[in-house]
């Protein structure tokens, strides 16, 4: 068993000699200028490490003599440098990669060099596993094998929630980089919330100064600069991850209330919300100042992202008539369509008129998902992260002290074992654009606990949104749950708290 997660599409060990791993490796890359120079560098490093000596980088023409090449299939040709990149069809075509293992030579190839990156991806699992299994004084050695990869869906992400607590950059930083490790390529930030504002904004100062350091049960909270969200983009570019960020509206809007009281009926601001209650605000196109409100927020937002998308919001508004929702959603959709971005809601948004190509997430399974369904038979692609599968802030089982309960206990297995393209009937498979694990923050609120939520279960949602599902059938939870084991001495190396679910055997 190779501990290689998320599986890939096709994997064939060869009866054949392995690539040994003596120093000075020799990694050679084409044409570096197209692929990052940090995720080459890490590669070099490991390749180095593995070998316990020095590794060359080498550019150009592969050479004579055993060597880790990369290639672009195609030359590469518009190779888009580090462009946040549509989480769309075409887009995921061009994460597909192969990898070749004999004696002479490792071979990863991809048209594209995002492809290289979740192709490394791969490589530095087989690393990892070769050094651990050398016998002393022995070179680890790579075994042979052919790869042949490619993801199933094209939207593989996972969702934060900054707002009930705060999480910094640099901790924001290392979930993009767990995201990475397991080729998600989509990381959500849900930045605004009734207790908080989380991303500065020059048209609306108020927002962060009078809303950004209030949370959940009443701690000091913090927020975004500009300076902290650039350098997460960056980050993020770095490791091919496309950030999603969210301003919720027209619901989970309290802390906008509190900091411009022109937005609610009687002009007043609203008080600071600290508890962790839903549904109850809400913004309406009554009121004369709502519409300068989402333009200002809704275009500087889409001036701060690189990337095609900004999410909408839209759910769980209580206390607001069909016709006003219906209204404001629609207000909404023109809008972020003037900005040039592609829509994504929260599915209580399916049924409104939203611009083609808006993107609905599926969320409560304790929702009726007609309007999704609907949705989708209108054309709108549907994202999959069902809260009885993939909540990651559902407890794991009855008594453990973090998270919520709401759609029941989500522990390993319930979030590796299903299937998107039939977890809603009715809904056309080519509608289903991809799969996002939610943490939602009302009880956590340290580091630890963030990790411990999200691992290990978003590595399994990682898995049900890459891997084939014939694949993933094939070996069955028992092998997933033994390549998940395999994962502890990285998450340990990072320093990430995990839960030790009873379902797998720890090694
Ligand atoms: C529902 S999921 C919410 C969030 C809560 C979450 C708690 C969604 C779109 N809205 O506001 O934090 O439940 O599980």
């Amino acid at each position: 068993m190779l501990p290689l997660v998320p599986a890939p599409a096709h994997l064939r060990l060869l009866d054949a000699p392995g690539f040994r791993l003596v120093a000075p490796v020799r990694m050679v890359v084409p044409d570096a200028a197209r692929l990052d120079a940090s995720a080459l560098a890490g590669l070099a490093d490991l390749l180095g490490e593995a070998s316990g000596g020095p590794s060359l980088l080498v550019h150009g023409p592969a050479g004579e003599g055993p060597a880790v090449v990369l290639e672009l299939a195609d030359g590469g040709a518009s190779g888009a440098g580090g462009r946040p990149r549509p989480l769309t069809w075409e887009a995921a075509a061009e994460e597909a990669y192969t990898l070749s293992v004999d004696a002479d030579q490792v071979l990863l190839r991809a048209a594209r060099p995002v492809g290289l990156y979740r192709g490394a991806t791969t490589l530095v699992q087989l690393l990892r596993d070769a050094a651990e299994r050398a016998g002393q004084g022995e070179p680890p050695v790579l075994p042979a094998l052919h790869i042949q990869d490619a993801p199933r869906y094209a939207w593989r992400g996972v969702m934060i929630d900054v707002v009930r607590h705060f999480f910094d950059v640099d901790v924001l930083k290392e979930v993009i980089d767990l995201a990475a490790i397991y080729k998600l390529n989509a990381v959500h930030l849900h930045l605004t919330d009734d207790q908080g504002w989380r991303l500065e904004l020059a048209s609306r100062p108020l927002l962060t100064e009078l809303s950004g350091t209030s949370q959940v049960g009443g701690g000091q909270a913090g927020f975004l600069t500009r300076a902290d969200w650039e350098d997460l983009l960056e980050h993020a570019a770095a490791r091919r991850v496309t950030l999603v960020p969210e301003i919720d509206v027209p619901g989970h809007v309290n802390a906008a209330l509190h900091a411009y009281g022109e937005l609610t009926p009687s002009g007043e601001p609203a008080p600071v919300v600290t508890g962790a209650h839903v549904g109850f605000s809400k913004i309406t196109l009554n009121e004369p100042a709502t519409l300068p409100f989402v333009r200002d927020v809704f275009t500087e937002l889409a001036e701060l992202t690189p990337g095609p998308y900004v999410h909408g919001g839209g759910d769980e508004v209580d206390t607001i008539t069909e016709q006003d929702y219906a209204d404001f959603v629609g207000a909404l959709g023109e809008v972020v369509a003037g900005t040039g971005k592609t829509l994504v809601v929260w599915q209580e948004a399916a049924a409104a008129d939203l611009p083609e190509g808006t993107v609905v997430q599926l969320w409560a399974s304790t929702l009726d998902p007609s309007g999704v369904r609907e949705a989708a038979g209108r054309g709108h692609d549907v994202i999959m992260s069902p809260s009885n599968h993939v909540y990651l802030d559902m407890k794991y089982v009855p008594d453990f002290p973090l998270g919520l309960d709401w759609s029941g206990h989500v522990d390993v297995r319930r979030s590796w074992e299903w299937d998107p393209d039939v977890h809603v009937d009715g809904i056309d498979p080519a509608r289903v654009r991809g799969v996002e694990a939610p943490l939602w923050t009302e009880t956590v609120v340290t580091r630890e606990d963030l990790f411990t939520m999200l691992l290990p279960r978003l590595v399994a949602a990682a898995e049900v949104a890459w891997t084939r599902q014939d694949v993933r059938d094939d070996g069955g939870f028992e092998d997933f749950a033994r390549r998940l084991a395999a994962q502890v001495p990285v998450w340990r190396e990072q320093g990430w708290a995990f839960y030790a679910s009873d379902e797998v055997e720890w090694a």
